[in-house]
């Protein structure tokens, strides 16, 4: 079956003023939905239909078509999981304790997070992953991630897409603002989950 994009759990307008109505309906919309048309096209008829979207990723190396749109497809279902309107703050139980026990405190993996964040030169995705049992932050180019063996190779439980199509319509050159701004939007019940099965 075709890959296809998840629902959207809240309206585009719902994450304002953090991330604004029509950069949320276009990124989801065109670049997602891009994404996801081009990953099927590139996939039909080959060994890789079919199959799960992380057996794709972790096979997908020298394919640059099916690299590029399937690590987009991916990357771009877990960003809008791991959002939610009336969310941020600080998370709680396990994941909070083993933030902690990675960063020290949850400003300082504030602060790592933001700076991988910030440091992607050009386009690319920050990433809270865990790997070996441990929660490592990294960052990686274009649509790569961890699952591909890119990065810190850990499994993704948060990501945060700093393409200029994520924020320059509301932020312009500011990346910084928008980093920022994310912490306001992060459903950490969700990414407790995540952690919770992958741990
Ligand atoms: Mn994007």
């Amino acid at each position: 079956m075709a890959f296809e994009l998840p629902k959207l759990a809240y309206a585009y307008n719902a994450l304002e003023p953090y991330i604004d109505a029509r950069t949320m309906e276009i990124h989801y919309t065109k670049h997602h939905q891009a994404y996801a048309t081009n990953l099927n096209n590139a996939i039909a008829g080959t060994d890789l239909e079919g199959k799960s979207i992380e057996f794709i990723l972790q096979h997908c190396k020298d394919k640059p078509a099916v690299r590029n749109n399937g690590g987009g497809f991916w990357n771009h279902n877990l960003f809008w999981e791991i959002m939610a309107p009336k969310a941020g703050g600080t998370p709680t139980g396990e994941l909070a304790q083993a933030i902690n026990d990675a960063f020290g405190t949850f400003e300082h993996f504030k602060d790592e997070f933001s700076k991988a964040a910030t440091t992607r030169f050009g386009s690319g995705w920050a990433w809270l992953c865990i790997e070996g049992g441990k929660l490592v932050i990294c960052s990686t180019a274009n649509q790569d991630n961890p699952i591909m063996g890119e990065g810190c190779k850990g499994t993704p439980i948060l990501g945060l897409d700093v393409w200029e199509h994520a924020y320059y319509l509301n932020y312009q050159n500011r990346r910084p603002d928008y980093i920022n701004a994310f912490f306001n939007v992060i459903n950490w019940e969700v990414v407790a989950k995540k952690f919770a099965a992958a741990k």
